[in-house]
């Protein structure tokens, strides 16, 4: 049962994830009337759907965490280093209870459509449950990593048995107990899922098309010795987190390194686990030189783990930098296939050709399966905005604006859709940061644009297209001067046929400085529309 929907609103909010969730509670702090949508039965966003075996988050627990509750900080207790996904959805249901955040959204809902009203000067939202509300602002928290990609191989809905996708996981137990699986792809969804499925199925078919390169996780509880040390560290991480510089590479460049203080650096680093790996040297991401040297460490940790050599040769990532497609975080993953019940199938050898009633066919042979678990991925940072038949000024749509890639001032708003913002857009850092910590950023700059814009008579703010094409050229930039553009990853768009392919992600540093200056010159690179001119 749905609460009735608010039919006039200062303020939609579709996505009841850590942005969506978040926005809601400072709306509300300025007075805003709000309606919510979800297409999930409840909040936690990509928490909600991937519940996958193994799922868990690649960042430490205790700085997953929303840092603008103290409260919350003080009294939540994460049992381990990296929480798994029931741990971090209990998580965003304690916050939405606490602070009451659930009750402005409507689940279930999918939002169909929003479509700028110039006259009145608002925006009007559809869903497929047929609401139709109109708002003065529309906030898109829909995720980055929220429209699972389902993969083009012909035959599948002649497959007999189970099929899943990694990021649309049912909510009732799935057992394998005795089973015979298939998992599709070898991306971070996999290499969680594998582990776990490995431990109960009776054969574990991995189908890997790319190899890519995983760190151990080190995971392990959380003690109250942890916390201690982090509190004691917690004042310097914050100003991390403010001076945008946490999780950034840090370490000294190669150059200043002999070749033992390298190594003894990447063991150190492999030795703590996680993907602090790829802050063993500050140039990691930007020489290639420093680059090989620490995917070469990996590849050596590959040979050492994986007993058969053509297993572990199969394994060895050699189609793109380390770092430069998003570096897997796991618990036994290379050590999985030292198990008597684990095949690799290297579909480099033998693509899969077909699904078939019984199974997965490859050019090579048929691999009959009871279950099929598609670990395929996402049409990642544009997929869910793309979705939404969305349209601004003069009602041209976003697919329009996109057709070449995605355009953003700041990852924030679009030229020619005012008053319509996006948490973690494209062209902001997103997916290439701790998510909840940007998603926190942007929340907090668009509810300080939305107090000023109010106490200053302005009734719409529109990126200006120049600033907007200068934002643009500077992602580009940014990029440019690193290894990411040299891997086919999702950051560039490059899993899904057809996508423009545009690196997606702001890599440039001093991105909240840059939001910070922009508000602080009164919103410089927007176009403001004040009321009297309305009148
Ligand atoms: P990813 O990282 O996009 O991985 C998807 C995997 O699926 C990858 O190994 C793909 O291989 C593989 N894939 C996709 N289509 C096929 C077909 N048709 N045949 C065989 N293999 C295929 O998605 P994840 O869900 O693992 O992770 C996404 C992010 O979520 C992750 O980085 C975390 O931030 C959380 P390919 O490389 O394309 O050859």
């Amino acid at each position: 049962q749905r609460a009735p929907i608010v039919a006039e609103v200062d303020a939609v909010v579709v996505g009841a994830g850590f942005g969506g969730l978040y926005m809601v509670h400072r709306l509300r702090e300025l007075g805003m009337s709000i309606q919510g949508f979800d297409a999930a039965g409840g909040v936690g966003g990509t928490w909600y759907w991937n519940r996958y075996p193994g799922a868990r988050c690649d960042i430490q627990s205790l700085f997953y965490s929303y840092t603008w509750s103290e409260e919350v900080q003080k009294a939540w207790r994460w049992s381990e280093k990296y929480a798994a996904q029931p741990e971090i959805l209990a998580y965003a249901n304690y916050v939405a209870d606490k602070y009451d955040l659930k009750r402005p959204f409507a689940f279930e809902t999918k939002v169909k459509s929003a479509a700028w009203d110039a006259a009145k000067r608002r925006w009007r939202v559809t869903t497929d449950r047929g609401d139709d509300v109109s708002a003065r602002f529309c906030i898109m928290a829909t995720g980055c990593l929220s429209v699972p990609r389902a993969p083009e191989i012909p035959g599948q809905d002649s497959f007999e048995g189970a099929s899943f996708h990694t990021g649309t996981w049912p909510h009732e137990p799935v057992s394998f107990k005795g089973k015979t699986v298939a998992v599709i792809g070898t991306g971070s969804s996999a290499i969680q899922s594998i582990t776990e499925i490995a431990k109960e199925a009776e054969r574990l078919y991995v189908f890997q098309r790319t190899p890519n390169f995983s760190v151990p996780a080190r995971n392990g509880p959380l003690t109250d010795k942890h916390y201690a040390a982090f509190w004691e560290q917690y004042p310097a991480y914050r100003q991390m987190v403010l001076d945008g510089t946490a999780g950034i590479a840090g370490g000294s460049p190669m150059r200043s390194l002999t070749a033992e203080q390298q190594r003894a650096r990447f063991e150190e680093l492999w030795n703590i686990g996680g993907a602090g790996y790829l802050g063993a040297l500050a140039d990691l991401l930007t020489n290639p030189v420093a680059n090989d040297a620490a995917a070469n460490f990996v590849r050596e940790k590959i040979r050492e783990t994986v007993k058969d050599p053509e297993v572990a040769e199969a394994l060895l990532p050699d189609d793109h930098p380390i770092g430069a497609k998003r570096i897997c975080v796991d618990t036994g993953y290379y050590e999985v296939f030292n198990q008597e019940n684990v095949t690799l199938v290297n579909l480099r050898k033998a693509p899969i050709e077909a699904i078939t009633p019984a199974g997965v066919r490859t050019t090579a042979q048929e691999y009959p399966v009871d279950a099929i678990v598609y670990a395929t991925g996402f049409d990642a940072m544009t997929g869910a905005l793309l979705n939404i038949d969305i349209r601004g000024e003069g009602g041209f749509p976003l697919a329009e604006a996109w057709r070449d890639g995605p355009k953003t001032y700041l990852g924030l708003q679009v030229a020619g859709f005012p008053n319509l913002f996006t948490i973690t857009g494209p062209g902001s850092p997103s997916v290439l940061s701790n998510m909840i910590s940007s998603c926190e950023q942007h929340v907090d700059w668009i509810s300080d644009c939305l107090a000023w814009v109010d106490a200053n008579g302005v009734e719409v703010i529109a990126a200006d297209p120049q600033a907007q094409e200068d934002w643009v050229a500077k992602v580009n930039e940014a990029a440019d001067k690193t290894l990411f553009p040299k891997a086919n990853s999702w950051y560039i768009g490059a899993n899904i046929p057809g996508k423009p392919r545009v690196f997606m992600p702001y890599v440039g540093g001093h991105y909240r400085q840059i939001c910070n200056s922009v508000a602080a010159e009164g919103y410089r690179g927007f176009r403001l529309e004040r009321r009297e001119a309305v009148a």
